[in-house]
């Protein structure tokens, strides 16, 4: 039999999809100065309300997290009460929304902000800011015991604030080289204290992070996304395998709504992850609801779920050039293909 992806999917007890398809999370950086979201924003959402779930754009979790302009908060009231709007907007329609919560760790910039950049490590990383090329990366601060307390509570008080704005759950942003993941790989982390050298430790902070968002929301309103693989602000290790396989192992006792693959291309494989694809390593890893994302189109997620590669499907820049991706699915219509351009507008 064929699972037909357009049919409804149930995560857990308490969240039903209607179909299998989520739009993965897209930094738009168009948010107003107070990092609040704009009527674009809503409208933007709300015409992809047909999606199984939109994960909402990666969302920062209090001033230090921001690392790029204009990205949107969930630590101020008039940023809830943006956000109120857009999953409003996206429930009219009839669609579910999670939010993205964000910490970027060593990519913050303080240009945005007063204070510490922090990090695992004071590591920095090459390069400077998209957008704002001047704004060089900076030496972070190793975060102290109670830098890592107060972070972990601002992520549950986040994820509490996200539910007050209406959103139907978190995406806990563990990917792609920012702060979580910076705790998850040896090349961000060499804290010689209960958070580094080795796998427990090194899994401490995402499982602290994870724990606290549980205790405020709960799991079956909790996902999480990993990147296993370094490929984004992150360089490679071959001991970060040991790293996963004891977090993931972990995590198969919570109960989570789901896991999330972080990655743009789904065909890479890592060495440090024996040579698998992110896909692979976490559906051996990992026993719950996976969703796969990176580089897939309808057909080709298609296969993969049918292939039992992973349960749900995540689809990200055509979504970007489809407002109306879903329907076109349906309809079997030409989907636009992306291209970087598109990024300056919300369509
Ligand atoms: C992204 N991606 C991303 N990932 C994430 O976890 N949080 C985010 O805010 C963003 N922002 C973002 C912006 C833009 C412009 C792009 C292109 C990508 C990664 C995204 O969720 C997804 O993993 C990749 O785009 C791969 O999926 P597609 O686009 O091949 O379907
Ligand atoms: C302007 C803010 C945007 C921040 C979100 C990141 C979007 C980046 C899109 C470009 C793709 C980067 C790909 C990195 C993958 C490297 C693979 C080797």
């Amino acid at each position: 039999m064929t699972t037909d992806l357009l049919q409804p999917f149930k995560l857990n007890d308490t969240i039903e999809l209607q179909n299998r398809i989520l739009m993965a999370p897209l930094t738009r950086c168009m948010a107003d100065d107070n990092l609040v979201p704009t009527q674009a924003m809503v409208d933007y959402y709300a015409r992809r309300a047909e999606a199984g779930l939109i994960i909402s754009e990666a969302t920062i979790i209090r001033p230090d997290a921001q690392g790029y302009p204009n990205t949107p908060g969930l630590f101020t009231s008039a940023q809830i009460q943006g956000w109120k709007k857009v999953t409003d907007a996206v429930h009219e329609q009839g669609g579910k929304m999670f939010a993205q919560l964000w910490h970027v760790g060593r990519v913050a910039h303080p240009h945005f902000f007063d204070g510490d950049v922090l990090a695992p490590s004071a590591i920095g990383v090459e390069g400077s800011v998209p957008r704002m090329r001047e704004l060089t990366y900076i030496t972070p601060k190793a975060a102290t015991t109670a830098d890592i307390k107060s972070l972990i509570a601002d992520y549950a008080k986040a994820a509490e604030n996200a539910l007050e704005a209406g959103f139907d759950g978190v995406e806990i942003h563990g990917a792609n080289g920012y702060l979580i993941d910076q705790f998850l790989h040896y090349a961000a982390n060499e804290r010689d204290d209960e958070y580094g050298q080795t796998p427990e430790n090194m899994s401490r902070f995402a499982l602290e992070v994870v724990d606290a968002v549980i205790n405020v929301i709960g799991a079956d309103k909790t996902g999480l996304r990993l990147s296993p693989g370094a490929y984004f602000n992150m360089s490679e290790d071959s001991r970060d395998k040991a790293v996963f396989d004891y977090l993931l192992n972990e995590l198969n006792s919570r109960a989570l709504a789901y896991l999330h693959g972080g990655i743009f291309d789904d065909s890479m494989r890592f060495a440090s992850l024996a040579d698998k694809t992110t896909s692979e390593y976490l559906r051996a890893a990992y026993s719950g609801t996976l969703v796969g994302v990176g580089s897939y189109d309808f057909d080709t997620a298609k296969a993969a779920i049918n292939a039992n590669k992973f349960d749900l499907i995540a689809i990200g820049r055509p979504f970007i050039a489809n407002p109306d991706y879903i329907s076109k699915i349906k309809n079997a219509e030409e989907v636009v293909p992306y291209s970087d351009e598109m990024l300056a507008e919300l369509i």
